[in-house]
């Protein structure tokens, strides 16, 4: 049959480790010889998006491209991993529902699984962490509409997935994500 695809698709605060978290996923669905592939800020903000910003409406669109994208790969069989903030609920569910009403191609019309994660850190440990000072600036007034400090982050009520990049280690995040895909007949 047909191999099919999926979207894994990570949400959590600046520094919440999702990009972390990602790119071990990525290695590991590599070595299984799946075809994989991350989208994330680094390789979409530059050039799909790079006409957009982080009010409120762009955040929208930028998901709304990203889950596109997300679903042309996973309709190619292939594994996408997003890495977004993702912050409103609305625009989680637009993606999911896109994925939902997808079509696979090869005739059948199965939606495309869509698997939603949530990177569930404390705003102190992300604002502890702060690897690139963002927290430190969005406090000072530096960045406005920062995640978190100055605009809204609304976690998920239903995610399949919650990971804990403070109580576990990237590599048991990465199991129990690989877990769930193979218990639901995913991987
Ligand atoms: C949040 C911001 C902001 C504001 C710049 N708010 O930790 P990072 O640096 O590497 O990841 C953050 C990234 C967020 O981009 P996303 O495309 O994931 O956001 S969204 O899903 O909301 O569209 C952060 C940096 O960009 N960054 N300004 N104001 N994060």
């Amino acid at each position: 049959r047909k191999q099919r695809g999926l979207t894994i698709w990570l949400t959590g605060l600046s520094a919440s480790g999702k990009s972390t978290v990602a790119t071990a996923l990525e290695q590991h669905l590599l070595h299984l010889g799946l075809a994989a592939y991350r989208l994330d800020g680094d390789n979409v903000r530059f050039g799909l998006c790079r006409d957009l910003g982080f009010s409120e409406a762009d955040r929208n669109e930028n998901i709304r491209r990203v889950a596109e994208v997300a679903k042309l790969f996973a309709d190619s069989a292939a594994v996408a991993i997003t890495s977004f903030i993702s912050p409103y609920r609305q625009d989680r569910k637009v993606a999911r529902e896109l994925h939902a009403s997808a079509t696979q191609g090869g005739g059948d019309d199965d939606p495309i699984p869509f698997v939603e994660v949530y990177v569930d850190v404390p705003i102190e440990v992300a604002e502890q962490r702060d690897p690139k000072g963002l927290y430190k600036k969005a406090r000072a007034g530096e960045i406005k509409e920062f995640t978190g400090i100055s605009a809204p982050y609304e976690a998920p009520e239903s995610p399949e997935i919650t990971i804990k990049t403070h109580e576990s280690s990237v590599e048991e995040c990465v199991a129990q994500i690989v877990k769930y895909l193979q218990d639901k007949n995913l991987l």
